[in-house]
């Protein structure tokens, strides 16, 4: 048999369960995260709520002001500014957990990947349900991150199912029950097909995927041209070959952390950064790469951020070029640092010299 078993896993209501895991207290209150415009005042988005703010109909992409009004009446609902190198943390943490359960990783964005377990799972789907489920509970019980995973024989009814039943979901679909599963679901459900190409279908007295596998290629082809038509036709059918490909967040190769206190103090920093430089490479061996530039980042104590970097005479991948580089840097730095530093972070990037890689993004 030549299936392959593939996860996609999402983390659910992310920036707002991020801002839970930090204020344990938010989980029972309606919790908007908003990106603040620089007009001021409520001008603004939403990027995400929980699920209570979302009972009361609060949505990503709603202006803050009409969020506002649906939660007006619950005056214990919070609305919170974007903290992105916080969430960047929480992802960075979470994907090293979820690496580590899969033959391949593809980093997708801050809150999603895809795994190829095909080799771990022996191609059972038995035995992918237990990864799941494993991998699920070592984010629960390691970060308090909870999370939704769907099950399939490729990328695309993986995506599907994950968005099938969240939050905290784990939806498996083996390959004989593809189809039954897309039956009843509205076209939309398929990646790709946004407002417009729905509106067609429905103009065709078409709602479902199951009408839409009874349309031919060739009316697809005349109607969306021969790639998204052929698209179309295999995804109705649960058909896609899309490989998992390794892909790493660029920012693996970052690590950063919020300090125990606020400090600018070398000697208390440096042992934190020490810390962080190990971490750091053992990815960077891990992955087998070489840097050329290091650099360390302040978030200070008014949140404002603060970088320094050098580029090093050749690429290395030594932790003691690492940290040689990085201690100095911060001693540079502290010299004229006014305000306590809140967060340290440490960063290599500049892998130029490896052979043949265009795209810092994919190594292997
Ligand atoms: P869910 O449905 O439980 O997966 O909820 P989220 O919030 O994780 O939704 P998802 O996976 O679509 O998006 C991941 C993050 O991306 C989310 O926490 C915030 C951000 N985001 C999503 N939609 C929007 C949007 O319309 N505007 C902005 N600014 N950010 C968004
Ligand atoms: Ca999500
Ligand atoms: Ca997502």
């Amino acid at each position: 048999m030549n299936s392959r078993v593939i996860f996609h896993i999402d983390f659910d209501y992310f920036y707002a369960q991020c801002e839970e895991i930090r204020r344990p207290e938010l989980k029972t209150r309606p919790v908007a995260v908003c990106v603040y415009s620089d007009r001021g005042g409520d001008s603004g988005a939403i990027a995400t709520a929980n699920y209570i703010a979302r009972k009361y109909g609060v949505k990503s992409g709603m202006p803050i002001k009409f969020a506002k009004k649906k939660l007006e009446e619950i005056p214990e609902a919070v609305f919170l500014p974007t903290d992105f190198d916080y969430y960047t943390e929480v992802s960075d943490n979470a994907m090293k957990i979820i690496r580590d359960h899969a033959d391949i990783f593809e980093y997708v964005g801050r809150d999603e990947a895809y795994l190829d377990v095909t080799k771990r799972t022996d191609q059972s789907f038995k035995n992918a349900s237990h990864l799941a489920q494993q991998l699920k509970n070592s984010l629960r019980t390691t970060m308090k991150l909870s999370s939704t995973i769907g099950v399939s024989s490729n990328k695309l009814i993986s995506k599907i199912a994950s968005g099938h039943r969240k939050p905290d979901g784990l939806t498996i679909i083996e390959p004989q029950d593809m189809e039954a599963f897309l039956d009843p679901l509205p076209v939309r459900t398929i990646p790709g097909i946004g407002k417009k190409t729905e509106e067609k279908f429905t103009e065709m007295k078409i709602e479902t995927i199951a009408q839409l596998r009874n349309i031919d290629v060739f009316t697809l082809n005349g109607l969306f041209g021969r790639k998204i038509g052929a698209y179309i036709y295999n995804a109705v059918r649960g058909i896609d070959d899309d490989p998992v490909s390794a892909r790493h967040d660029p920012i693996q190769y970052s690590r950063i952390i919020t300090l125990k206190q606020d400090s600018k103090d070398f000697q208390f920093l440096s042992e934190d950064l020490e810390r962080l430089c190990e971490d750091l490479h053992h990815t960077i061996i891990k992955d087998n790469i070489q840097f050329r530039s290091v650099g360390i980042q302040f978030v200070q104590s008014d949140l404002s951020n603060r970088t320094k970097s050098r580029t090093l005479r050749n690429p290395t991948s030594s932790l003691e070029e690492l940290r040689k580089t990085t201690l100095q840097l911060l001693k540079e730095s502290l010299e004229d640092q006014k305000l306590p530093i809140r967060r340290l972070g440490v960063r290599v990037s500049d892998f130029s010299e490896m052979a043949g890689q265009a795209d810092i993004t994919r190594f292997f």
